[in-house]
């Protein structure tokens, strides 16, 4: 499905992320940038070496990726042409701002976007595999922040949420469906 929100389209799909040919899909990676689980493992080993050796770069220069914060690199074998590292809360309770911290993820993606020209973009449902966001909880957050930035903003012209299974395809239809 998908809805149009100013001069944007949203987009809701239930698959593999690493599948899709847009300008950039976003990585639910953490702070050390080496890989991992999840989506992270998924993207490095669809796209190879490649991409590792560009966060091995970003380390050297600026050490790791803290929470909420976002970096670039290019996307190796993947179809599409970069990957947005973002970094998401562990969910500890909602005691440590891990709201804000998650809004951060998906507002600095965009902006790194932006920054590079992206038009399109998918973003994963980031921090609720291993980092145990509450789903729920975590859509709202991501599509507030992802609808509050395309209004003020009119380049990007896709947005992608990539939900991987149908309870999180489920509450992202429900919500976007009551979008104005
Ligand atoms: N395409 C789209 N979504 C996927 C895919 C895929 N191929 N594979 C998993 N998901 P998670 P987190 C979904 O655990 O909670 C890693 O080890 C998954 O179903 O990947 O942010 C990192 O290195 C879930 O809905 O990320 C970090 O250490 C969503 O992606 C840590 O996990 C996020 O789940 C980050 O945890």
């Amino acid at each position: 499905m998908e809805k149009k929100v100013e001069n944007a389209t949203i987009e809701l799909l239930n698959g593999d992320i690493t599948k899709l040919s847009v300008d950039a899909i976003v990585n639910a990676a953490n702070s050390s940038l080496m890989g991992g689980g999840g989506v992270d493992g998924a993207i490095h080993r669809a796209g190879g070496p490649e991409i590792l050796r560009e966060c091995k770069e970003i380390v050297k220069e600026q050490g790791g990726c803290p929470t909420g914060d976002a970096v670039i690199t290019t996307a190796g074998n993947l179809p599409s042409k970069y990957v947005i590292h973002t970094v998401g809360p562990i969910w500890k309770g909602g005691f440590e701002n891990e709201e804000h911290l998650l809004a951060n993820c998906y507002r600095n993606s965009l902006n790194i976007a932006v920054q590079n020209g992206i038009k399109s973009i998918a973003f994963p449902n980031i921090s609720t595999g291993v980092y145990k966001f509450p789903p729920k909880k975590a859509a709202v957050i991501a599509i507030k922040a992802v609808t509050e930035f395309i209004k003020v903003d009119d380049s990007i012209e896709r947005v992608i949420f990539a939900c991987f299974g149908d309870e999180n395809y489920e509450i992202y239809k429900d919500i976007i469906e009551g979008l104005e």
